[in-house]
């Protein structure tokens, strides 16, 4: 395997500037002809100036070659594995404006393609997935982004009867008969475009349609979204959240849709969420098939989420591209911040939404960073770009486009991203090139900011306070610590509260930390203040105070701060982060056995006076009194225990709601009969009914971890059980199954756990999406012997490797159920590793993904890393390994 550097970019020194294809699609062998029409490009310098058209030999069969109309004979080209390369002395010279003609034919085999890269069959329908690199499965191309082309005909030809719908990117110009049992379509699209933004969809399809009239030009956009006929019925949300989507962008950026026509298709197999392909998305079915019956309320905000996300790629990834994609981040950090925009907006809550992105961004983006797959957002190098789709381009990225506002503000973040539209419209650029708009549109420097896109790791930031009374000063010190030996500039946005009265004394204001120490003054202060440092996460940094030395070990004197603000800090997200760093402190030391009773006081006191609370955003509420997750306290450890973490976390649970068990089952109550009172069987999907909903399976799971006698568990059972049965939507039942799948003992509580899972499958009918959750519920169970039914589990004939969902919903998840995972006898990382190897043959994407679960060895002690790692050697030798899973495992074994 060849290892690609950042460094070694050559830009093209010919470039296809138009692209003609025709499809003949017929059962187990499709034809496909392209015709390029190529031009001179750069001279890269290295005198080598031959055309690479990249091609996977494993995928594609050459059946004919001509340049220019005339046949080339197979001495005059070379053929390789990765490529064929047309010598420069065939072609015209690099400066001059001639053109000339490729036509190449090739003949590829969609219903063998388990990878789900290129041209591939889901089920009964045909479906690209071109990104990063799987257009070189379906032709000859120089398949790489900077290589912008218009696709001027794409003709689709199948079978009339089994693939009635035929779509490709852009509008469609023709379509037709030929004969009785054939037709075709041909599809234009006047924008040039790179190859991974290529799509075409032949299949027996049902649709829901709607229209669009932009703003401020009128066009009226056709939108249609297209699934399996079963599944016409679950369109809708996805439709409405396309429309919300165009408006918010207009809004917003002042950005237009550009085309005639706008069309979805959701299908069963696919190695991620969606794909913005020009003009024709392709959906995974989980990220836009949606009913109450069938999807909670978190599936719902994740379709509107993802489609919102791939309208916003029209402009951010397709007007405007990637050089190469080591720039990845340029179109994937800003577009996740786009769709973070768009979500907080549509849910009317900005700290709700901050909340749930730091939480994810904390759980994977941070351990990904602490483990052996760290990289900067613009990485360095790679072997497959797939397994450069991380947490840390993606949601790392988007925090870095977060502190471009924050530093410049909301207009001069919009005057930056005006100019970075304007300058680079129809253009394939880089992140520096981003930042130099947002500099130049403000007139400031940004130079140093330049230096996130090159630091791997998550930085710390320590601060000290102290408040000088004859001055009537405050003075905050920070000091930076990262992989960069040079300071990185952080926006640290920060309030100041009085220490008596408990007002706002000093509003946020974002202070430019730009050194590796710095102290910032605030004068007029009459008394002493407690500083709310980092609003609203203002940098993707681990914030630690400095009168301790590691994180996660406080001082007296700082939990008292915590719990000051976990009563009154005024900005939703850092009240919400107080409480959290409360109860993270007493699980730390629940976990070390130390004494605890100050602590315990502090958040016994936090989560009285919110569960109290009558009239507040509910979803507030209810990340209010959960605990931090198990992947985030992990976070703040060198060496993790699962087993033990997970049971010091329980005992936290346990301890809490026995303490307020009463009130907590009160405020249960309470929302059970408001929920009741609305008066309709209809799920309803606005913000406080989505709260009432949170808080109550919050209480829910609260209420249901007391469960050690006898008595106990038939009333935790009981209620579950009663809740699943009553529940009128997918997410109560779904929180009550969860709840059901970890109890055990008496009969009569197995029988409800049993019986709840049978009917939960019963009333699946057969729904993929729901059997999905089935699978999942049973491998995140708390149960001693989850792995074994894990195993039993894998061979249900329910059961396939070969669907990405399915294979996640039950492999994936029990790799996340960390107790069980990390079991000492490291049964589950062999179970894993054998997961791993299976699905390596089929589909690497996956395997290598997988994989990682495996790679953080170093962070789990000295037994079970030496398991893991046991694990990862193996998997090292095998034969053969794919290049994906190759490259996450010798990462994790250097
Ligand atoms: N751009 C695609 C991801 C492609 C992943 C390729 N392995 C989806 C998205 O980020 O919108
Ligand atoms: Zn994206």
């Amino acid at each position: 395997p060849k290892e690609i550097l950042r460094t070694s970019y050559r830009p093209l020194p010919y470039r296809v500037e138009n692209v003609e294809m025709n499809f003949d699609i017929r059962e187990g062998e499709t034809i496909v002809e392209s015709t390029l029409t190529v031009v001179g490009g750069v001279d890269g310098g290295d005198g080598n100036n031959d055309l690479l058209l990249d091609g996977e030999s494993d995928a594609l069969t050459l059946l004919s070659i001509s340049l220019n109309s005339k046949p080339l004979s197979s001495s005059e080209y070379k053929l390789t594995p990765d490529g064929l390369v047309i010598p420069s002395s065939l072609l015209p010279p690099i400066g001059s404006k001639q053109q000339a003609t490729i036509v190449t034919k090739v003949k590829i085999c969609p219903e063998e393609n388990t990878q789900l890269s290129g041209l591939y069959k889901s089920g009964t329908m045909y479906c690209t997935q071109c990104e990063a690199m799987g257009f070189r499965r379906i032709t000859y191309y120089p398949d790489r982004p900077d290589n912008m082309a218009v696709f001027s005909s794409v003709r689709i030809e199948a079978s009339k009867k089994d693939y009635p719908v035929l779509l490709g990117n852009g509008n469609r110009i023709e379509d037709g008969s030929i004969g009785d049992d054939r037709h075709y379509a041909i599809w234009s699209d006047p924008y040039p475009k790179p190859s991974y933004l290529f799509c075409i969809v032949a299949g027996n399809l049902s649709s829901i349609s709607s229209s669009y009239t932009t703003k401020p030009s009128g066009r009226k956009v056709h939108l249609e979204i297209f699934s399996e006929p079963e599944n016409v019925s679950k369109l809708q949300h996805a439709m409405d959240s396309l429309i919300k989507s165009m408006k918010w962008d207009e809004d917003t950026f002042g950005l237009e849709y550009d085309l005639e026509m706008y069309n979805i298709v959701a299908v069963n197999d696919f190695n991620m969420g969606a794909m913005e392909n020009k003009g024709l998305n392709v959906f995974n079915t989980a990220y836009v098939l949606a009913d109450p019956k069938s999807a909670t309320d978190t599936d719902y905000e994740r379709i509107e989420s993802v489609i919102g996300h791939e309208y916003f790629h029209n402009w951010t990834g397709n007007r405007v591209t990637c050089r190469d994609w080591f720039q990845l981040t340029l179109k994937e950090g800003l577009t996740v911040y786009r769709d973070q925009e768009f979500s907080a907006d549509m849910m009317q809550s900005a700290s709700v939404k901050r909340i749930e992105d730091v939480s994810a961004l904390r759980a994977r983006q941070f351990a990904e960073d602490a483990g052996p797959m760290s990289h900067p957002i613009r990485p360095e190098s790679y072997i497959s770009m797939d397994n450069f789709y991380t947490a840390t381009v993606y949601s790392k990225g988007a925090e870095v486009v977060r502190m471009y506002r924050t530093l410049l503000g909301k207009e001069g973040f919009r005057k930056g991203m005006d100019l970075y539209f304007k300058r680079h419209d129809g253009n394939a650029v880089t992140c520096d090139d981003f930042l130099a708009a947002m500099a130049d549109a403000n007139g400031v420097d940004l130079s140093q900011f330049s230096r996130w896109y090159s630091t791997s790791g998550t930085p710390t930031v320590t601060y000290d306070s102290k408040y000088e009374g004859e001055s009537k000063t405050f003075y905050l010190t920070f000091s930076q610590e990262s992989n960069n030996p040079d300071p990185l500039h952080i926006p640290v946005s920060v309030g100041l509260l009085d220490k008596v009265s408990g007002e706002e004394v000093s509003p946020t204001q974002v202070l430019n930390l730009k050194e590796k120490v710095q102290t910032f003054q605030f004068t007029g202060l009459d008394g002493d203040v407690v500083p709310s440092v980092l609003r609203g996460f203002s940098a993707p940094v681990k914030l630690v105070r400095s009168t301790k030395g590691s994180v996660g070990d406080a001082s007296a004197d700082e939990e008292k701060n915590w719990a000051f603000l976990a009563a009154r800090d005024t900005d939703g997200f850092n009240r919400w982060e107080a409480g959290q760093k409360l109860m993270t402190s007493l699980i730390f030391q629940t976990m070390r056995q130390e004494e605890s009773l100050r602590t315990l006081e502090y958040v016994f006191e936090a989560f009285g006076r919110t569960l109290g609370m009558d009239s507040v955003d509910y979803s507030i509420q209810a990340y209010a009194l959960s605990l931090p997750p198990e992947s985030t306290l992990a976070e703040e450890l060198d060496v993790v225990d699962p087993v033990a973490l997970h049971a010091a976390r329980g005992n936290v649970k346990k301890t809490i709601a026995r303490k307020f068990y009463s009130e907590i089952r009160a405020k249960y109550d309470e929302l059970t009969v408001a929920m009741q009172s609305i008066n309709t069987s209809d799920i309803q999907l606005d913000a406080v009914s989505i709260g009432q909903r949170r808080l109550r399976n919050v209480l829910l799971d609260y209420l249901c971890c007391i469960k050690d006698t006898c008595e106990e568990r038939e009333v935790a059972s009981k209620l579950a059980f009663s809740q699943f049965q009553a529940a009128n939507g997918m997410t109560d039942k779904y929180s009550a199954l969860s709840c059901l799948v970890s109890m055990d003992g008496e009969q009569d509580v197995v029988s409800r756990r049993e019986g709840a899972l049978q009917k939960f499958y019963d009333d699946a009918a057969g729904d993929p999406l729901v059997l999905n959750k089935w699978f999942s519920a049973q491998a995140l169970a708390d149960l001693p012997d989850v792995l074994d039914r894990v195993k039993t589990l894998v061979d249900h004939p329910d059961f396939t490797l070969s669907n990405p969902n399915r294979c996640r919903s039950l492999v994936s998840a029990f790799s996340m159920n960390a107790a069980h995972f990390h079991a000492q006898d490291g049964e589950g990382y062999r179970f894993l590793a054998r997961m791993v190897a299976e699905v390596d043959k089929l589909n690497p994407q996956m395997s290598s993904r997988m994989g990682g679960g495996l790679i953080q060895w170093r962070r789990y002690g000295k037994e079970r890393g030496a398991l893991m790692k046991g694990e990862l050697e193996k998997l090292s030798k095998l034969k053969p390994i794919s290049n994906d899973l190759f490259e996450v495992v010798s990462r994790g074994l250097k």
